[in-house]
């Protein structure tokens, strides 16, 4: 792996970018400035950023229900995400999608997905799309530990293993889907090993290390775009926030899982680990850290400001780019 400074500092940025907008995203939904439904992934940030950041631009991503650091990390502008999740005109799907359905084809980026397992179908599709036009282009395949119980995990590796197509599947096992644990619904621990089946890679990795997602990452999409076929990766992570913004709402006064188990993650926290780790190299210094921070944080003061003060969807227009009923 030959990772240079400014392609660390950039992965830094990106996960910088993912913790701020989605604390933000929390905390204006808590306070019911913005309408739906959203699930932030706070905790997970490296299994996005160290994929996104073996891509090229032109490559391709799909995403899920909590897609807001896939699509910040493909080169997503904050302000018009924050304005579409907050129901805008000028949001990335005119006001219309929100949190779950935030889509720029011109980044790659073929949607964050409402449908659990969703993303699959497309991203093995879009990889076929890819062979079919012969244009050097690999898809990355976010999902959940939850979606691989879907029956589109098991479809989409049979099929993208068989004719070799350009895709990686990343499984991002935060260990719960909504509030079931997964060991309580999933025959395996690991789902990487149902690669197996498939005949093709499976990795487990740390997912709360950048720079190792980045590594396998970077040699999944290799052997992708020289058409030796998909590749499964797991990340294991976990969620600090609940499944869904508000979810004491639906759960009352039960819970799924401890205090000193969310605690224990906390410790592992992706952004101070690369903090730690950029210390010790000694070739990035604190004070480069600061200014991304301080950056990102008045980039998203000018997200926010734009999102309110962009008008809402004109109602003449709520049919149009409706393609269903
Ligand atoms: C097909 C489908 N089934 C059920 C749901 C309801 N649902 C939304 S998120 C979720 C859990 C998904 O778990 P996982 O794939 O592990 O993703 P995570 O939320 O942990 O990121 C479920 C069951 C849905 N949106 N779509
Ligand atoms: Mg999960």
């Amino acid at each position: 792996m030959d990772l240079g400074k400014d392609q660390m500092l950039e992965m830094y940025r990106a996960m910088t970018r993912i913790r701020l907008f989605e604390a933000r995203v929390r905390d204006l939904a808590t306070a019911n400035e913005i309408p739906g439904f959203v699930h932030v992934s706070i905790g997970e940030e490296a299994s996005a950023t160290g994929v996104c950041a073996a891509l090229r631009p032109t490559d391709r991503i799909t995403s899920t229900h909590r897609g807001h650091g896939h699509l910040i990390a493909k080169g997503g502008r904050l302000d018009r995400m924050m304005a579409e999740i907050f129901g805008k005109r000028t949001g990335y799907c005119k006001g219309k999608g929100g949190s779950m359905h935030i889509v720029d084809f011109a980044l790659g980026i073929l949607g964050a997905n409402g449908i659990v397992g969703g993303g699959l179908p497309i991203a093995t599709g879009s990889a076929l799309a890819a062979v079919v036009a012969q244009r050097d282009e690999v898809t990355a395949c976010f999902f959940g530990d939850g979606a691989s119980n879907e029956g589109t995990f098991h479809e989409s590796l049979n099929l993208a293993a068989v004719w070799k197509l350009p895709v990686v599947y990343v499984c991002e096992n935060n260990g719960y889907g909504e509030f079931t644990p997964m060991r309580t619904v999933t025959s395996v621990t690991d789902i990487a090993v149902r690669a197996q089946g498939y005949g093709i890679p499976g990795h487990v990795i740390d997912g709360n290390d950048v720079l190792e997602v980045y590594r396998c990452a970077s040699e999944a999409i290799a052997r992708a775009r020289a058409g030796e076929g998909p590749t499964l990766i797991e990340c294991k992570t976990y969620r600090w926030e609940g499944h869904v913004v508000g979810e004491q709402a639906f759960l009352g006064k039960a819970s799924y899982r401890s205090e000193q188990e969310v605690a224990e993650w906390k410790t592992r926290c992706p952004l101070i680990r690369f903090e730690k780790f950029a210390a010790e190299s000694g070739k990035i210094g604190v004070a480069e850290l600061e200014k991304i921070r301080v950056e990102t944080a008045a980039e998203l003061e000018a997200a926010v400001k734009f999102a309110r003060d962009s008008p809402l969807p004109d109602p003449a227009e709520v049919t149009d780019d409706v393609f269903s009923g």
